[in-house]
């Protein structure tokens, strides 16, 4: 029997998600919405497309969970963006109710899934998953880190005119205003970008990347950006399912690493078989220490006003 990932939220990062699934052969998938016709609609067009693009998983769309049962991991996309007139504190009530009664009905079907959240606001929306789901930490994470850090990495590779894969980078904390990019662990091919540019041109990659999704939001005025986190997702993803081991920044429940405890915060970690391997600690600056806290700090302000 093939491995099935369930992808909650048909729209914009949660259909482009499915696709990414299908086109890398990942697992089939089951694409669930609450609008009627469109997850059904979208996954039979996508399965369509892969007579010409040689694949060979199913994409099945849904409006209820049982299509979902048996499946090895959850990408929870579901969710409102910000209408005018709604506070930030509306939209994450609103976001939690959705979140939570997702969770609730994914785990009914799929009790040892791993669940890989996307919804925001992210680190908030995490711990919904993981107290509704009452899965373990290690099996319920947030995707951010590694967008923010592909961004980085982009930002880099237009500043040097060189390859966006010879490029590492680094972005810590809370995915937000308060994200914490680390430029001295931030390296093309091993040097760090504090020895090929100015630190001007360093400073000026920093904030770009932190203000990264509003840059998106207003060239499209309609949505927010889709194609980069959900490729983020889907790599996260891949790396758990297929043992890969790779070191990703994402958020991760926190019990003391990094002087943070019970927390959902963006940190540096091993995605293997087991979920969260391991939560790797490194050497922070005082500086870059207080960015972190006080990036860790707006996470706890919103997980305080949580209703689950
Ligand atoms: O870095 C990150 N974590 C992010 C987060 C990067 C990009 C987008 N980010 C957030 O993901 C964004 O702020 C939203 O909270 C989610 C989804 O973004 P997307 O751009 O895909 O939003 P859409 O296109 O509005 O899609 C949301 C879908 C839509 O089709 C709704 O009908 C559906 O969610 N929805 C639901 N599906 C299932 N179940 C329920 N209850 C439900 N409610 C709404």
């Amino acid at each position: 029997m093939r491995r099935k990932i369930t992808v909650i939220g048909g729209g914009n990062v949660g259909a482009t998600a499915a696709q990414r699934v299908a086109e890398q052969q990942l697992a089939d998938v089951v694409l669930v919405d609450v609008v009627e016709g469109m997850p059904q609609g979208k996954a039979l067009d996508m399965y369509q497309s892969g007579a010409v693009e040689g694949f060979d998983v199913t994409i099945t769309g849904a409006n209820d969970y049982a299509a979902t049962a048996g499946s090895s991991l959850c990408i929870i996309t579901a969710g409102l963006a910000r209408k005018p007139g709604m506070s930030r504190d509306d939209l994450l009530r609103k976001n939690e109710e959705i979140v939570a009664d997702a969770t609730r009905k994914f785990i009914a079907h799929s009790p040892d899934a791993f669940i890989i959240v996307v919804t925001n606001p992210l680190d908030a929306m995490t711990e919904v998953a993981r107290r509704v789901s009452g899965l373990p930490k290690n099996k319920v994470l947030g995707m951010a880190g590694v967008l923010d850090s592909a961004r980085m990495r982009a930002f880099i590779a237009m500043e040097l005119n060189v390859s966006m894969t010879n490029i590492h980078a680094f972005v810590l904390g809370g995915h937000g205003d308060t994200m914490v990019p680390l430029p001295r662990y931030s390296t093309v091919a091993g040097i760090p970008i504090t020895e090929l540019m100015s630190a001007e041109r360093v400073d000026a990659i920093c904030k770009r990347t932190a203000t990264g999704g509003a840059e998106i939001v207003n060239l499209l005025k309609t949505g927010s950006a889709y194609y980069a986190p959900s490729a983020a997702a889907v790599e996260m993803a891949d790396s758990i399912l297929n043992d890969k081991r790779k070191i990703m920044p994402c958020a991760v429940y926190l019990e003391g690493e990094y002087g943070i405890d019970k927390l959902y915060v963006g940190v540096p970690a091993v995605l293997g078989a087991n979920g969260v391997e391991k939560i790797i600690e490194i050497k922070l600056t005082a500086e870059e220490d207080a960015a972190l806290k006080k990036s860790a700090e707006a996470v706890k302000e919103l997980v305080d006003k949580l209703g689950c």
